[in-house]
């Protein structure tokens, strides 16, 4: 079997690349030129997999090597995934983590038999206050990211029912690890705290505190995503853990583990709040437990004390 993944050196390409290595696959995925490096999630794999320079808003470039690889399986997990940075880059979002998925479905579709994961979010669930959600919920966007993965959602879906693709839409809630990108809240947490634990920072600024989401681990999720392209028929399936936690009980965690009080730590600043911001989201993921038997292995706890340790070793 012969996979191709956009954003394979992001923190879920990373993990769904060592998944498929370890499962015989052969794994092509794309990346962007960067001018420092950023293959750090790949260092353990680099040698064993093949990349291949595409970007999501150039379809030549992802032609070419769709037609070089012809892979049995493509997940597209490649996208501008800070939803706060999406507010700045609406019009990019939209091409990127929007158009990027039909310029792909273009491509999937003139080679028969691909199958094609998209990477969905929760955050397409949005401000609906009708938790938890699942696959027959209501989308409220409430970011230019969130409008453009509904989008994105919904061309996938038509591909499938239009042109019989096997295409599957993942809407993936929340998910963490050590690999997790520093700009999110859960890592950027697990670094600030072991920078104030080592001596190297003596506060921590955050924004919405009050926000809660359902985290689970990133390992777990890639999982979930190669189960979707398994099946016998394609589908759409909600991937949470069923629990939702607030910021705050994230860092009582993790500042917990270092016997240390948070709010001696922690101060808010309003750069970091959004304009809109889905104060809770909960996902119940019954579809995906009984018909792909998916279940999340790690716990909030597990979570958060392999985070922090990982961050103060590092
Ligand atoms: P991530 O660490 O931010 O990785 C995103 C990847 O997309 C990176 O490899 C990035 O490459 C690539 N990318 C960005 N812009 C691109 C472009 N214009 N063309 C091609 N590739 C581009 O995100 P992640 O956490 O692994 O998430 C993977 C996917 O799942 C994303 O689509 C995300 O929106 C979605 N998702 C994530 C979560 C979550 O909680 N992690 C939940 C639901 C859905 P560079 O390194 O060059 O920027
Ligand atoms: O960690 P976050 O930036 O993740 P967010 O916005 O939920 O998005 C992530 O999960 C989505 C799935 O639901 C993915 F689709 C998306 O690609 C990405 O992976 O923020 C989580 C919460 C928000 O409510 C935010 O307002 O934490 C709050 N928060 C509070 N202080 C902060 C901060 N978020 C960030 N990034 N930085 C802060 O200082």
């Amino acid at each position: 079997m012969r996979a191709l993944v956009t954003g394979v050196n992001g923190q879920d390409g990373s993990y769904l690349a060592e998944l498929l290595l370890a499962k015989g696959y052969e794994v092509h995925g794309t990346i962007r030129r960067a001018s420092l490096p950023n293959m750090q999630r790949l260092e353990n794999i680099t040698d064993r997999i093949t990349l291949h320079y595409a970007d999501l808003s150039d379809a030549s470039a992802l032609a070419r090597v769709l037609y070089e690889v012809h892979p049995d399986e493509v997940y597209n997990l490649g996208a501008l995934s800070d939803v706060r940075v999406s507010f700045d880059t609406a019009e990019y979002s939209g091409d990127v983590t929007g158009l990027g998925c039909t310029r792909l479905l273009e491509l999937v579709r003139q080679l028969p038999g691909v199958r094609f994961y998209q990477a969905g979010s929760s955050e397409m669930f949005g401000v609906n206050p009708d938790v938890p959600t699942n696959e027959m919920s209501e989308f409220r966007p409430a970011s230019p990211y969130a409008a453009a993965k509904v989008y994105a959602y919904h061309m996938t879906k038509l591909y499938r029912d239009a042109y019989g693709m096997f295409a599957a839409n993942g809407v993936l809630f929340n998910h963490e690890s050590q690999r997790r990108g520093v700009e999110f809240v859960t890592r950027k947490i697990t670094r600030g705290l072991a920078a104030i634990v080592q001596g190297r920072a003596s506060e921590l600024v955050l924004g919405n505190l009050d926000a809660k989401r359902d985290w689970g681990h990133a390992r777990d999720y890639v999982a979930a995503m190669w189960l979707m392209l398994q099946q016998d028929e394609p589908g759409d399936y909600v991937i949470a853990t069923g629990e939702t936690h607030s910021v705050r009980d994230f860092l009582d965690a993790a500042f917990g583990y270092a016997d240390l009080d948070w709010h001696d730590y922690v101060r808010t600043d309003a750069r970091y709040f959004r304009p809109v911001d889905p104060p809770v989201l909960l996902g119940d993921a019954s579809k995906a437990h009984h018909e792909l038997a998916w279940k999340p292995e790690v716990s909030f706890e597990e979570l958060v004390r392999e985070m922090v340790q990982a961050d103060l070793a590092g």
